[in-house]
């Protein structure tokens, strides 16, 4: 059921402490840590605590959350320094577009230019 913890999702595991991950951010709501694979030199994931596969899912179910995740990217941009140099905040949604863990996150990611559009 959405919204609650999911016994197969990594991403629930990594806000349970059974994966381990490098956190840099935390809240009530949310989790922010280090992409297993960065794609930048700063490749930061923020998602939200409860299980949804995807952020329109989120949207739907828990607009504030989407919300919190949204700020928190800000928070990581700025406590990375990117936010001055710029940076990407990214839903993939769907395995088509790239989406390979169907729990919501934002890619934050900066550090280095960013081509547009992207591929
Ligand atoms: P996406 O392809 O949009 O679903 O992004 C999933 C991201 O999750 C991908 O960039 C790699 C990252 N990832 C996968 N497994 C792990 C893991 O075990 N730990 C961390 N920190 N990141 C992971």
């Amino acid at each position: 059921m959405t919204g609650q913890p999911q016994a197969d999702c990594l991403f629930c595991k990594i806000v349970a402490g059974e994966v381990p991950a490098t956190v840099v951010r935390e809240t009530e709501t949310t989790v922010a840590f280090r992409d297993i694979n960065p794609q930048a030199p700063t490749h930061v994931l923020v998602i939200p605590k409860a299980h949804h596969p995807d952020a329109a899912s989120l949207a739907a179910a828990e607009p504030r959350v989407l919300a919190d995740v949204l700020a928190e990217a800000g928070r990581v941009a700025e406590d990375e320094k990117i936010d001055r140099t710029g940076y990407r905040v990214v839903f993939n949604t769907g395995a088509g577009a790239g989406q390979t863990v169907f729990h919501a996150h934002a890619h934050v990611l900066g550090g280095r230019g960013l081509n547009w559009p992207p591929g």
